[in-house]
């Protein structure tokens, strides 16, 4: 088989890459090495920035986010006895976020798919990705027990952290950055209407806590564990018990009900330069990871499929490569902020096992200035909210 865009990867990044390309007539195989189902469940992101929630639009895979999907335009933060809502209208220009599940942006994707015949193939994973140097490059793949190839003109990485493409970019050109924080997170969905109207992350000496949600009638919290926590010990009395002292709701009862799934996701920050060597590319996870605690994942991820479908639609309708010969640079711009971002939201509100009271002070005299300076409330509001596409 041959095509024009090799996909390697069905997230968010291959399936609305994808997407952008079937738009423009371009044409692309999406392969995807597990089955549909377990793509459509896997519980991960819940937050759409401003950006995301207008590429999805414009990508005409927004019917089901407007008309289910959570508008927000705050977030409390909560600290040392201390709560605070910045507001992200007010600070960003009108920008706000959406709550709505990735595993809703997966299913409305797979379904435009299906509806329009794109060619997105589960169940095929990709063992190696060749030729990257050459004009044709080769992808090498299992289909249903079938040893297959696929030829391109071009490859996309969008397999997420443990996958096989970004291992195509030469040793002796890949440059990798890489942080693991001293803690994880054990995320839980509960059948409970959410205690808050918006999110609330909060900062305990016993550690992070997030509240977040799914709907008017499901929760989605957060809560810092040590690495290598097993889910298993924390029954449902002990994760409310232990979230209900984190978020301290002064007089406030957190609702209780019972916890549908839980797991445990280690924290990690990194990022895989260049996202681009020869006719492979790299978006999404592929190329970069974040802690979730800036929610900025799957809406980098978004990010990447856009600004690259951009680049390979010029190549097709003008022969110019610049924005495809920009692309690395163009992303990797926006990767660092969110990094950076990502990083100081994490670094602030966790509680690190080893940190001094030293270390407290500090966070607490950071959370303060947020809480004083509107300006302080702005940068972290701007970055929350997403900054405009490049
Ligand atoms: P993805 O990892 O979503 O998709 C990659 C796809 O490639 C997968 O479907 C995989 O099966 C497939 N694949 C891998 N190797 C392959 C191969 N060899 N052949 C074919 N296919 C292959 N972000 C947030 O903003 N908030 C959160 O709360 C949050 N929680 C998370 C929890 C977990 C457990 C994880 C792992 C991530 C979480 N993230 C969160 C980040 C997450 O949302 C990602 O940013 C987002 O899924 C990125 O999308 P993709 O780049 O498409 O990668
Ligand atoms: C979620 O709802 O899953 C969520 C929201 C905000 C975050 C992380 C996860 O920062």
């Amino acid at each position: 088989m041959h095509t024009t865009v090799a996909v390697v990867g069905g997230g968010p990044a291959g399936l609305l890459l994808a997407r952008l390309l079937r738009l423009a007539d371009i044409d692309c195989v999406v392969l995807e090495r597990r089955d549909r189902a377990y793509v459509e469940q896997r519980q991960r992101a819940g937050v759409l920035e401003q950006s995301t929630v207008d590429a999805l639009r414009e990508a005409g895979a927004a019917e089901r986010l407007d008309a289910e999907g959570l508008v927000h335009s705050g977030v409390e933060l909560r600290w040392d006895g201390r709560s605070h809502r910045i507001d992200f209208p007010s600070l960003t220009g009108g920008r706000r976020v959406w709550v709505y599940a990735q595993t809703e942006v997966v299913k409305d994707l797979i379904a435009l798919h299906r509806a329009t015949g794109t060619p997105v193939h589960f169940e095929a994973e990709v063992r190696a990705v060749e030729g990257v140097d050459t004009e044709r490059p080769t992808v090498r793949y299992t289909h249903r027990g079938q040893e297959r190839t696929l030829t391109c003109d071009y490859v996309v990485g969008c397999d997420g952290y443990h996958g096989v493409a970004r291992t195509a970019v030469p040793q002796g050109v890949r440059r990798t950055y890489e942080r693991v924080y001293p803690y994880s997170w054990l995320g839980v969905t509960a059948e409970v209407p959410p205690s808050c109207d918006e999110l609330v992350y909060a900062h305990s000496p016993r550690g992070f806590a997030l509240h977040s949600m799914r709907s008017p009638e499901v929760s989605r919290l957060y809560l810092q564990v040590p690495n290598g926590t097993d889910p298993a010990h924390w029954s449902d009395e002990r994760i409310w018990d232990e979230l209900e002292a984190r978020f301290a709701l002064d007089g406030r009862q957190l609702g209780r009900g019972p916890v549908t799934a839980k797991a445990v996701l280690p924290l990690r920050s990194s990022v895989t330069e260049p996202m681009r060597h020869g006719r492979l590319f790299l978006a999404g996870d592929a190329a970069h990871i974040v802690p979730p605690t800036g929610a900025k994942g799957l809406n980098l991820a978004v990010s990447d499929a856009v600004v690259l479908a951009r680049a390979l639609v010029r190549r097709r309708h003008t022969g110019e490569t610049d924005l495809l010969d920009a692309y690395s640079d163009t992303c990797l711009r926006r990767v660092w902020r969110a990094e950076h971002f990502s990083y100081f939201m994490t670094t602030t509100l966790h509680t690190d096992p080893g940190q001094s009271r030293f270390d407290t002070r500090l966070q607490i005299a950071q959370l303060d200035r947020i809480a004083a300076s509107p300006h302080a409330e702005a940068e972290l509001a701007l970055n929350y909210a997403g900054l405009p596409l490049p």
